[in-house]
């Protein structure tokens, strides 16, 4: 399943056939051909388990014409033939891409996708980390048939107005043929409509501004998730050639001194770190597991999600929009030094990544902020400037949410000026024995003195592991379940009970496997500080979180 609602009336557009050919190409993979679902991981496959190689999937499709094919993920390289013509390369396993044919004879054509997931010097990314970089075709592939003009972009930006809500929409069209092409665009949302006569030449791309008043509209808010379809057709001689839906909801996100406002509501958030992850399936869940980790998220008393740390599934974000759990959406990078970051390609692929997921995330309401950079060198001159130019960038796609990064306990920060929002991870009683408050002070004075001072704080990520099973009656035994929920009370007493914090996530929701390279300091080779285990088993802490996070402040 791609998203929750249908994308198309007028495109032809269907997901490809569920079965596709596996084939591997390097030491340690499969022997043989093997028939695999898409989407999936391969190391669900069990020969596949540790696999780190190139695979090769087939696939045929019966298509003629111009077919457009959406990649929603392959991780985490990718190359797209067709009839052994290559039509797209793409990096990093989180954000979709397209791979085009054009003027294909009709009849049966054979599709094939390598995906590569070997940490080799071009990738710059993904890297061994603390989670785990799968291989395989990890999100849905959808084949569309189009003409020669067709719409690849639509961008809705609710506004509040005096009297109402109004919408601006960037539409852009793309004409494929030499010749240049008359018609109109029509953009319609809640039974009101606008309309531009438009003109694109030949082999170009052209970007629309429409706007329109919206009339009576219910805003979206997490108590009340109101959605609506928002609608682009392109128009030929009056008739209908293409077209794109997508759903939004009227909020605005503003921050004011150290509140963030939600229609000018103050948040106080409460949530969980989540990887995209789920047992055995690893990172392609079926949409059944996203919504039980929703309703599980919801039952601890959570009204946000941070999508640690690379864009998430499309689907798993519609489930937020549905619900009204807000999500703090991030682009691909865990904790690098000033080394990694002068990697050759760093930037190239951050910069990558961050457009990506602004772009195709653009219209989910759920999503209040963008984050990016987490835990990398923001103490040097140079790490500064990679965060300065991200948050530029960020700005400039999406001028209307606010940005930030969660930034590490040490001392030396240089970027609190530049965030909307400043977030911090802190350990306390986890890494180091310094009780959680005294962490807390020493941080929030530290970013205050930094140029951090009134703006919202929010603690990005706290937490404790404990294997689950585990247990020490004493309540003294690292990695016990029960050790788990004497820091975890502290920590998150220490955060509820500031008044100058303004959101608290959880390191983690959910326990997550890790690359092997990890495993000397991450039992069992997963990071354990799961509230719930990788089945989403609850451990004792889940109880704990549960009791804390039902009350609205504590004191
Ligand atoms: C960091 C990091 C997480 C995770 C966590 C931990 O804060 O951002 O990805 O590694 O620490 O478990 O130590």
């Amino acid at each position: 399943m791609e998203r929750l609602f249908d994308t198309h009336e007028i495109r032809k557009s269907r997901e490809c056939a569920p079965v596709w050919t596996l084939t591997t190409l390097d030491a340690g993979g499969l022997t043989a051909p093997e028939k695999v679902i898409v989407p999936s991981v391969w190391e669900s496959h069990p020969a596949l388990r540790r696999y780190r190689g190139r695979g090769v999937y087939e696939q045929k499709l019966v298509a003629g014409g111009n077919v457009r094919l959406w990649l929603g993920g392959v991780s985490f390289r990718a190359r797209v033939y067709l009839d052994g013509e290559l039509l797209a390369e793409h990096y990093g396993a989180y954000t979709g891409f397209e791979a085009l044919a054009q003027n294909l004879p009709e009849g049966e054509h054979t599709l094939r996708v390598e995906a590569d997931n070997r940490f080799d010097a071009d990738s710059a990314l993904h890297i061994p980390n603390d989670y785990y970089s799968y291989g395989g075709i990890n999100r849905p592939v959808i084949a569309e048939e189009i003409g020669n003009v067709y719409l690849t972009r639509l961008h809705v930006t609710p506004r509040k107005t005096d009297d109402g809500w109004r919408v601006n929409a960037q539409i852009s069209v793309r004409n494929l043929g030499d010749q240049p092409f008359h018609g109109a665009l029509q953009l319609s949302l809640n039974g009101k409509e606008a309309a531009e006569e438009i003109e694109i030449p030949g082999r170009e791309t052209t970007l629309y501004d429409l706007s329109m008043d919206c009339g009576q509209v219910t805003p979206w808010s997490p108590e009340s998730p109101a959605l609506y379809p928002v609608k682009a057709r392109l128009l030929e001689n009056g008739e209908a050639v293409d077209d794109l839906i997508d759903r939004i909801g009227f909020r605005e996100i503003r921050v004011e001194g150290k509140k963030i406002l939600l229609n000018g509501h103050p948040l106080l958030l409460k949530g969980f770190n989540r990887h995209e992850e789920y047992g055995s399936f690893g990172l392609s869940a079926p949409a059944e597991a996203m919504m039980q980790d929703l309703h599980l998220m919801r039952d601890l008393g959570a009204n946000c999600v941070r999508t640690c740390h690379y864009p998430n599934d499309p689907l798993f974000l519609d489930l937020c929009d549905e619900t009204g759990l807000l999500v703090w959406e991030e682009s691909h990078v865990r904790g690098f030094t000033e080394d990694r970051m002068r990697h050759p390609r760093f930037m190239e692929q951050l910069r990558q990544c961050t457009t990506e997921m602004v772009e195709q995330h653009y219209h989910h309401p759920a999503i209040f902020i963008w984050g990016s950079l987490n835990e990398c060198a923001d103490d040097t001159e140079y790490g500064a400037a990679c965060y300065r130019e991200i948050f530029g960038l960020l700005r400039e796609l999406d001028p209307s949410r606010p940005v930030t990064a969660a930034l590490l306990e040490r001392p030396g920060g240089k970027v609190y000026q530049d965030m909307d929002v400043v977030s911090i991870n802190i350990y306390p009683q986890w890494y180091h024995n310094t009780p959680a408050q005294d962490v807390l002070n020493r941080k929030l004075l530290e970013a205050a003195r930094g140029g951090g001072e009134n703006k919202p704080v929010i603690v990005s990520e706290i937490g404790a592991g404990a294997i689950y099973g585990c247990h020490d009656p004493f309540g003294e035994a690292k990695w016990s379940e029960e050790r788990q929920c004497v820091i975890l009370k502290e920590q998150i007493t220490a955060v509820l009970s500031h008044p100058d914090v303004m959101g608290i996530f959880l390191w983690q929701f959910a326990d997550v496997r890790v690359a092997e390279e990890w495993a000397m300091s991450r039992p069992r080779t997963y990071n354990n500080k799961g509230v719930v285990d990788e089945y989403r088993r609850p451990k004792m802490a889940y109880q704990v979180v549960k009791a804390l996070f039902g009350q609205s402040r504590l004191s």
